[in-house]
């Protein structure tokens, strides 16, 4: 039988005091106070389109129109939001470490950019960006923070927030500056393999820690689900900062429940 783990902020803040070097594991609950909708939950993106029709290479490749309609809608809404208080407690976490010498790197699953743009400078993101492309026919991977990313997607979809059933042309697609090929979003599908040099590095940082925090994560989603439990299992202290509990909160050693940008204040006051 699992014992619930602890809520004890100084008993937290006393292994934070201790630790030289932090990871910080992070999910769409950290951008949800942005105003960036998560995944799951009630109000979650999967809830209103549905992820095999949108974040699979098959959907891509069956109706790159109505995917690119989704991620176009995506970086206008992701470019329009700021960074809250989580991102801006992390990021000026790791500037504190680093002045003292110490490690604190974060690991996102978001592809929103919102960490970098908070002043984060050590960050891996496995799932990849939004602002970035990956041609289909040379695979050429190139930053793209234009808005729009194509007239043709902007006059697609106006101020409205549903996916319209346009079929744009595919010259109405962002192409390829190097071969004119079609230009996918740099991002991780489901059934697709993360860039094993971000997962290898991500895995020497996860192997390194010394306390390591789960910020907004509902860890269903793998391999990114298996990283703090096998921390934790390696006798480490793991903080959870979740609205709810999740599949992996009773073998962790400590859960602050609520909004991460009011616990992680409290934590790192
Ligand atoms: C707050 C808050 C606040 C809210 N404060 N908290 C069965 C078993 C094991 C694996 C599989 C399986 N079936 C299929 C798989 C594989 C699959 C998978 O894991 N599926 C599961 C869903 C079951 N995984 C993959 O396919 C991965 N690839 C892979 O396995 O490759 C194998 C392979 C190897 C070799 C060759 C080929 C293949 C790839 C996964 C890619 C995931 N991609 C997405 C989309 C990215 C692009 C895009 O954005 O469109 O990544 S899916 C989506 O989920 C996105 C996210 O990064 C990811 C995780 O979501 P996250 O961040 O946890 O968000 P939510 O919404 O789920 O949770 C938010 C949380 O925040 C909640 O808990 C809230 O309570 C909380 N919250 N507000 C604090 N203010
Ligand atoms: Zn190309």
């Amino acid at each position: 039988c699992q014992s619930m783990p602890s809520s004890d902020m100084a008993a937290f803040r006393a292994a934070l005091a201790k630790a030289r070097h932090v990871v910080a594991l992070t999910g769409a609950g950290v951008s949800a106070e942005s105003g960036i909708p998560t995944f799951r939950g009630p109000q979650g993106l999967w809830k209103k389109y549905e992820s095999s029709k949108l974040a699979t290479p098959g959907a891509f490749s069956s109706d790159p129109s109505l995917v690119w309609q989704f991620y176009h809608y995506r970086r206008e809404l992701v470019l329009s939001r700021v960074p809250n208080m989580a991102h801006k407690i992390l990021a000026d976490t790791e500037k504190k470490f680093k002045a003292q010498g110490l490690e604190f790197c974060i690991v996102t699953q978001n592809v929103d950019e919102l960490h970098q743009r908070a002043g984060s400078e050590n960050v891996l993101e496995l799932h990849g960006t939004l602002f970035k492309t990956k041609c289909t026919k040379c695979g050429d991977v190139a930053p793209n923070h234009e808005s729009p990313i194509t007239e043709g997607l902007a006059k697609s979809l106006d101020a409205d927030d549903d996916i319209p059933l346009t079929n744009l042309p595919i010259s109405d697609l962002p192409s390829c500056k190097k071969c004119t090929g079609l230009l996918r979003p740099a991002v991780v599908w489901f059934g697709e393999a993360l860039d094993p040099a971000v997962l290898k590095e991500a895995q020497s940082q996860l192997d390194k820690c010394d306390l390591c925090l789960v910020i907004g994560t509902s860890s269903v989603v793998y391999p990114a689900a298996m990283f703090a439990p096998a921390v934790a299992s390696r006798g480490v202290p793991v903080a959870e900062f979740n609205l709810e509990v999740t599949p992996n909160t009773g073998i962790f050693g400590f859960y602050f429940k609520g909004e991460c940008s009011k616990t992680l204040a409290e934590a790192f006051s």
